[in-house]
């Protein structure tokens, strides 16, 4: 069983009084994880001791960058299970891998009329990028829709693979409702009927156990920040034969084999979509999170997340005129959003800020999933594997104070 106390002391940030003598509880994982020492250490390590540009110098430092930016990528790929690194592609975080498939394997492989198929609890990062792409190459967008618990209706997703999408790309968890789709069905659909599919990982490889093999997915997003690495990194999962298959997205150095003055030759792969100097320090770390994170057990992760789920519900929803919106425990991770009754969500979090708990207000970058709630924000509080039942405590005291003082 994984011990919140112990790993607690991993996080230097997590030791802060945000104002005198008030402790933080940082509840805002799901917008960025804290980092630990191991994370920290390794970067500034990098710079203290290897700094230099990959991929070009044969001196000692570049050659000792190269091998660590590679072996990051190695570790990062071993993580989620891909069958070799070269599917593993640096980008700078999860809207910039899902914009390098929209474009790159988009354009290259869609017509007009052509179906992609998303959902209705989509991050903006997995919405947006489509549209443009729909609005560019006339395409048409459907959308699996979501049920009033928070799961997503598979009755109709059945009904528009009649279709014949050609993509479907859709979030493993819901960083507004804490759900976990069912990926792997949704994926064997998609499938069956010959769509390629994208998962939008960015809630879902921090907080439990994803292997891209097991889940046959085409494309996965995700990026560091989110599982207690670095910002400024993340990555593109993709087949291989897919990636080869595909255009490159921007174009510069590193990205090439050959450039004559009319023409180039791109390089292969994973260098083939990494143009220019990359975030060389942020690979390392990130390196570092995702091997911090498998020393702790992904499983165990996901286990001690449960178990505030189960916790966090109970003790939420007994606070008067709270609404928490999304499925039960079995069916989500440890991120809770709701509202209290005449109260803006924005006070909520102000009133909660002065006793140091940090929460998000807002639409968290899902309007159109707000808007089917008919909500125009509400407040997040999202846990993560240095929380304890403690700080679920914590939150519902700060929450009836909030109710105390609107009264
Ligand atoms: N997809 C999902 C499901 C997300 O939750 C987020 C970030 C993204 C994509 C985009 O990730 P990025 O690293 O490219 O920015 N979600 C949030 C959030 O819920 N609050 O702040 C960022």
């Amino acid at each position: 069983k994984l011990d919140a106390s112990l790993i607690r002391a991993d996080f230097p940030i997590l030791g802060r009084q945000v104002y005198s003598g008030v402790p933080l509880v940082y509840l805002d994982s799901a917008a960025t994880s804290q980092k630990p020492n191991a994370v920290i250490d390794a970067m500034d390590r990098y710079y203290r001791t290897s700094n230099a540009n990959i991929h070009r110098g044969i001196h000692v430092l570049a050659e000792e960058a190269t091998g660590l930016y590679e072996a990051a990528r190695k570790t990062i790929a071993g993580f989620i299970g891909a069958r070799t690194p070269s599917e593993l592609i640096f980008t700078r975080n999860t809207t910039e891998s899902i914009n390098l498939v929209a474009a790159s394997w988009g354009r290259k492989n869609l017509k007009a009329g052509d179906v992609i198929i998303l959902t209705e609890m989509e991050h903006h990062s997995n919405l947006v990028p489509w549209q443009m792409l729909a609005a560019e190459l006339n395409l048409r967008l459907e959308y699996i829709p979501g049920t009033p618990e928070g799961l997503l209706d598979l009755s109709v997703y059945q009904q528009l693979l009649e279709l014949s999408p050609r993509m479907v790309a859709f979030t493993q968890v819901s960083n507004v409702l804490g759900t976990i789709n069912p990926a792997k069905e949704i994926i064997r659909m998609a499938h069956s009927v010959g769509a390629v599919t994208l998962v939008d990982g960015a809630q879902s490889v921090p907080h439990i156990p994803v292997n891209v093999m097991d889940l046959n997915v085409d494309f996965l997003a995700f990026s560091a920040h989110k599982m207690v690495g670095p910002t400024g990194i993340g990555a593109l999962y993709g087949k291989e034969k897919l990636l080869e298959s595909m255009p490159p997205y921007m174009g510069g150095g590193d990205m090439i084999k050959k450039v004559l003055l009319r023409s180039f030759v791109p390089n292969e792969l994973p260098h083939k979509f990494e143009a220019g100097t990359p975030a060389i320090a942020e690979a390392i770390g990130f390196a570092e999170a995702a091997t911090y994170l498998y020393s702790q057990g992904m499983e165990n992760i996901a286990a001690h997340e449960h178990d505030i789920a189960e916790y966090a519900l109970k003790k939420i929803s007994q606070v008067d005129g709270v609404r928490i919106i999304g499925p039960g425990a079995d069916q989500k991770g440890s991120v809770f959003s709701f509202t209290m009754a005449g109260i803006h969500p924005h006070d909520v979090s102000q009133i909660l800020d002065r006793r140091g708990i940090a929460v998000r207000a807002g639409h968290h970058c899902a309007m159109p999933l707000h808007e089917k709630f008919k909500l125009p924000a509400t407040t997040r509080a999202s846990f993560y594997i240095y929380n304890s039942l403690e700080d679920v405590d914590t939150l519902v005291e700060g929450l009836a104070e909030v109710r105390k003082i609107f009264e």
